[in-house]
């Protein structure tokens, strides 16, 4: 095993796995076999696999049919990137280079996914050459691709021939009143609309392309950008359009509008939502089409598992002109996650049960993680922290919250600490491996309680135990 496998997975405080869950599934007992075979090891289909998976986007579909009121067309799609130049854009054949270096250097990885910069859908000739080549070489790497949906009815027939399982439309809305304000034109059959029209031809094509993949068993998610005053309280009625028509998952993320970044919302001033009325929305959604919560908005050449990026690390002056693809990391990894994996089901459930147990409030967790589903980086070191809920409900994922890295070379910045504390509004608790006396006090006060007592602790079962000690009750089972 090599090492960064070791550092990955192997760091609870015990070690081991316990016998009587060694090797058990992961798979909710709700769902499907074939379904969860299709999602048990795509990050972002499964919230559980994207502590262990990876993937990586391409950025070989550059051209778009549709403007955006959110995106410029000199940075990465909106729809599923943050803000900020694809570093190169990539012919199939580069492409497949890159994916083999990355598969040869990046173990979890798992899928591979064309974002953009552009439409993947429109943009299809590079899309389908470079799903083709990639497949033969890898055939075990899962596909993946993100379309505003405009051109997808054409091409569903050849996804569902190249085994494309999972195919993401940004919707955004079901009136064509509400999308004239989101899409200034549209660019279909050869000729350009704009306004309500353009936008009614968005919709029928959108709903059109969900219906076709839903009959085909193609999984769909629904990426939403959520834009305060203009489609916040209307994506609770897309949230039911689609899952009327069969969406597997609804993604709601915040419109990210900064001047700098020259979009259209950006030098108009409209305003992205803060983290509380993301997840307010998200809540009131709860009970619809199923939510994801832990996307990332990454870049359209992002390489990693979901809360990193290492795309800088296979830029192509790195690679080789010729790389043969090793399976050895790999497959190795997926045996150690395999076995790792049943073990950290099985202390999640004791957790939960735990929870549920007490009859206390609601405790909101930020957690520093590097990975593998643990409480396992340094409060110094974080780039992000991911959000639990804790309540009598049980214990669920709500989101992540960016922040910059507090501590560089040893010392921590005060004033990064002070945009740490600002990003954390909200949450009660911070969980971490390490964390120093003076950030720590000026976590407390500002009303942020942290503590490093769970380090190495699989997430759930050190909030578990946080929450019993919080409301005066014993731990059901004793922690990992
Ligand atoms: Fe990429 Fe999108 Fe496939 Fe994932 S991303 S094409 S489904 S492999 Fe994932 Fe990134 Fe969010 Fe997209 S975190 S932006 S949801
Ligand atoms: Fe930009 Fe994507 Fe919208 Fe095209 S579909 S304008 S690339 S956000």
């Amino acid at each position: 095993m090599s090492a960064p496998m070791i550092s990955l997975l192997a760091t609870a405080k015990s070690g081991g796995c316990s016998s009587s869950s060694c090797g058990s599934s992961a798979r909710p007992d709700d769902m499907d076999p074939a379904v969860w075979e299709k999602i048990k090891d795509h990050p972002c289909y499964s919230e559980e696999a994207h502590h262990y998976f990876a993937r990586m986007h391409v950025a070989v579909a550059p051209a778009c049919n549709v403007q955006c009121n959110y995106c410029n067309r000199k940075y990465d799609c909106a729809n599923e990137s943050r803000p900020g130049v694809v570093s190169e854009k990539l012919t199939p054949d580069q492409a497949m280079r890159k994916v083999i270096a990355v598969a040869n250097e990046v173990p979890q990885l798992s899928v591979l996914g064309i974002a953009g910069p552009g439409d993947a859908c429109y943009d299809w000739k590079k899309t389908k050459a470079t799903f083709g080549q990639v497949a033969k070489e890898i055939p075990d790497i899962k596909l993946c691709i993100s379309t505003n949906g405009l051109a997808l009815p054409e091409h569903v027939d050849e996804l569902a021939d190249m085994n494309v399982d999972h195919v993401t439309i940004t919707i955004n809305m079901v009136d064509p009143e509400v999308g004239a304000k989101i899409y200034p034109w549209i660019f279909h059959n050869h000729r350009r609309y704009t306004g309500v029209e353009a936008a009614e031809i968005l919709h029928e094509r959108q709903m059109l392309g969900l219906e076709m993949l839903t009959a085909r068993g193609i999984l769909t998610k629904i990426n939403s950008v959520m834009i305060p005053g203009v489609n916040d309280q209307h994506l609770i009625e897309v949230n039911k359009w689609v899952k009327e028509r069969g969406a597997f998952l609804h993604n709601v993320m915040p419109l990210i509008s900064d001047p700098a970044h020259g979009t259209h919302y950006g030098l108009t001033g409209q305003r992205g939502p803060k983290a509380m009325e993301l997840k307010a929305l998200q809540d009131r959604l709860e009970g619809g089409a199923k939510l994801m919560r832990h996307c990332r908005q990454c870049r359209a050449d992002a390489v990693g598992l979901l809360g990193e990026d290492r795309g800088q690390e296979f830029t192509l002056d790195q690679i080789p002109d010729e790389v043969i693809y090793d399976a050895s990391k790999r497959e190795a990894y997926r045996e150690v996650v395999a076995r790792e994996r049943g073990d950290h089901v099985a202390a999640k459930g004791e957790a939960v049960e735990t929870v549920r147990a007490a009859s206390g409030g609601s405790l909101l967790v930020a957690v520093a993680t590097k990975g593998g589903g643990r409480v396992n980086e340094h409060f110094g070191h974080a780039r992000e922290f991911q959000v639990y809920e804790a309540s009598p409900k049980g214990i669920g994922f709500v989101g992540h919250r960016k922040v910059e890295q507090y501590c560089l070379g040893g010392w921590g910045e005060d004033a990064t600490l002070d945009g740490v504390i600002a990003a954390l509004e909200g949450i009660d608790v911070v969980l971490c491996a390490k964390i120093g006396e003076c950030p720590k006090d000026q976590l407390t006060a500002a009303g942020i309680r942290a503590t490093d007592a769970y380090g190495y602790d699989y997430i759930e079962t050190a909030i578990g135990a946080l929450y019993a000690g919080e409301f005066g009750i014993e731990p059901l089972a004793a922690t990992a």
